[in-house]
């Protein structure tokens, strides 16, 4: 049976909510963050990056959620998962933009964030000032050329590449989204989209089984 290798408040739960769509039998394997937010060291068994979301089929270990994304509909998807001639190119898009783009600023957001507060206290203030320059200089301008973009998007249409459900760039989104919406960062439609993916009893399913998730709304 399908594995998959699954980090608590991770990009994981978006494979998931994609097996939950595809009603796919799968186990989960769980493993927990270190206080330093890291994966735990048994993730390098499964993968050299010590990184999730990992599956294991059979014989095949696949990491990077795209490419998860991308062989899970190929393989499981039945067909139950397309998209229109034109909705394709929205959804090749937005698939590896969300960890193309979207994702490596977030997580420059974070890390801007953390340097101070896990610094010693002595030069904690001096490094936020820093940071926080740093952060309004760099980070907010791209961010808000980002997000501006996915709700001109967003406004026309319920489903990143059109359409009446979730396809491949939804669920590779998804978090980022979630994360854009949690942070009052998105724009109205986007947070309706949020609250239209999250509704999805697919969706809820992934988060009761995943356990922690600190992106998605409480069950
Ligand atoms: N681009 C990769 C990123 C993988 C990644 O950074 N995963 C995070 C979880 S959201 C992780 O495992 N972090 C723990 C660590 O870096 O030790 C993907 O989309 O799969």
């Amino acid at each position: 049976m399908l594995i998959v290798h699954h980090l608590n408040n991770s990009r994981s739960q978006r494979i998931l909510w994609l097996l939950e769509e595809l009603e796919v039998p799968y186990e989960i394997k769980k493993y927990y963050r270190l206080p330093s937010m890291l994966a735990p060291p048994e993730l390098l068994a499964v993968n050299p990056l010590g990184k999730a979301p990992v599956i294991t089929d059979g014989e095949i270990n696949i990491a990077e959620s795209g490419a998860i994304i991308e062989y899970i509909i190929e393989k499981y998807g039945q067909g139950k998962i397309s998209t229109s001639l034109e909705g394709a190119i929205d959804d090749l898009y937005f698939l590896h933009y969300a960890e193309g783009t979207l994702m490596p600023i977030l997580v420059q957001k974070l890390i801007f964030s953390l340097i101070p507060a896990r610094s010693p206290w002595l030069i904690r203030w001096f490094l936020k000032i820093i940071f926080d320059e740093l952060a309004r200089k760099v980070v907010e301008p791209e961010l808000k050329k980002n997000v501006d973009m996915i709700e001109s998007h967003l406004v026309k249409k319920d489903w990143l590449a059109g359409g009446s459900g979730p396809t491949a760039a939804d669920f590779s989104m998804s978090m980022s989204l979630e994360i854009l919406q949690q942070e009052k960062i998105a724009h109205p439609a986007t947070v309706a989209y949020v609250k239209r993916l999250q509704a999805r009893p697919a969706y809820r399913r992934a988060l009761m089984k995943g356990g922690e998730y600190s992106y998605g709304p409480k069950l």
